[in-house]
């Protein structure tokens, strides 16, 4: 039996970056410059190489990882891989990932990855992820896990996987359940077998669903919201205070009481990991109960940034409200 035939999807972003010269790095080279850089990988791995984009990641949008997802799909198809790798920027991993987890329909493993030391640095890791991203994606332990964010030789899930520092090499960590395995000399181990993330059907493009997030924060007035009622955003996620909580002067700002009546609201919370709370507070305003019982949905277990993709892919696939609270609340685990 050959290798096994796995796709590498270059999108940009610091792995794919090289030096200016004026001492910053900026996105350049493509899949086969990466594969290049990692010759090791044929070792272990058939490998084909596709670039997709050369973006640096903030510039990515649900548009483009909606998108990414049909380039996959064709990839995985026409070239029959096994598996496929996403190299992409750090910035934005953690939403391409799970953009890709909630559309992919299908057990071949997709694995994200990307670096944080260009390759002009020294220690640069982004050939070490890459190499430990093919091995996931080429292992059967992989199979039928949606998408994974290798980084670090840890095994994330997407669903849970966020960027939690800004420049060590260990920038990834799943803050509610911690990562679902990792690699040892260079063998991928899955311990922990996660639940598929219930997919979602992949829109049409161009994506133009808009939805707003703003983080609540001591002392907020809410005079933000009337710019999200005025822009014409078509969902808004919230993230609360730690059990999902809002100042009264939030949720009793007329605006907040518009976008109520007129798109859906999602309350995530602001703290890094658990859910929001259903059952514990109530005689104030911006309790989750009060917030509940006027129509707020919970983002269950999903931080507010992979709230907000979801809530983008449902909006623009035109979900009617129950069928938003339907979709979010199969990401929670409390009753
Ligand atoms: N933060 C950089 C990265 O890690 C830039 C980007 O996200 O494109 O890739």
């Amino acid at each position: 039996m050959g290798l096994p035939r796995i796709g590498i999807a270059a999108c940009g972003g610091t792995i794919a970056a090289t030096a200016s010269g004026d001492g910053t790095a900026t996105p350049r080279l493509g899949a086969a410059d990466l594969l290049d850089a990692a010759p090791w990988l044929r070792d272990i791995a058939d490998p084909q190489a596709r670039t997709v984009m050369t973006k640096a990641s903030p510039d990515i949008t649900v548009d483009d990882a909606v998108r990414l997802h049909a380039e996959l799909v064709a990839f995985v198809r026409d070239e029959r891989l096994d598996g496929v790798v996403v190299t992409s920027g750090t910035d934005t991993l953690e939403e391409v990932a799970f953009t890709l987890d909630l559309l992919w329909d299908s057990d071949v493993p997709v694995v994200v990855t990307g670096a944080i030391r260009n390759a002009s640095k020294p220690g640069t890791d982004g050939p070490a992820n890459l190499t430990a991203a093919v091995a996931t994606a080429a292992s059967p332990a992989a199979r039928g896990l949606g998408a994974l964010l290798v980084m670090n030789d840890h095994i994330h899930a997407a669903r849970y996987a966020r960027k939690g520092n800004s420049g060590n090499v260990a920038a990834f960590v799943s803050p509610t359940i911690g990562p679902v395995g990792y690699l040892a000399e260079g063998v991928p181990v899955i311990p922990m077998r996660v639940s598929r993330t219930p997919r979602v059907e992949p829109p049409a493009v161009p994506v133009t669903a808009r939805v707003a997030l703003l983080t609540t924060f001591m002392g907020d007035d809410g005079a933000l919201l009337p710019a999200v009622v005025a822009d014409g955003f078509t969902g808004l996620v919230v993230a609360g205070f730690g059990g999902g909580h809002l100042p009264a002067a939030v949720a009793e700002h007329p605006a907040f009481e518009e976008l109520l009546a007129t798109v859906p609201v999602v309350l995530a919370s602001r703290a890094n990991s658990g859910e929001p709370l259903r059952a514990t507070y109530s005689g104030f305003a911006g309790s989750e109960t009060e917030l509940a019982r006027r129509g707020v949905i919970s983002a269950g277990s999903l931080d507010a940034p992979k709230a907000r993709v979801l809530l983008t892919l449902l909006t623009a696939a035109g979900r009617p409200p129950d069928g938003v609270r339907a979709a979010f609340r199969r990401f929670s685990a409390l009753p």
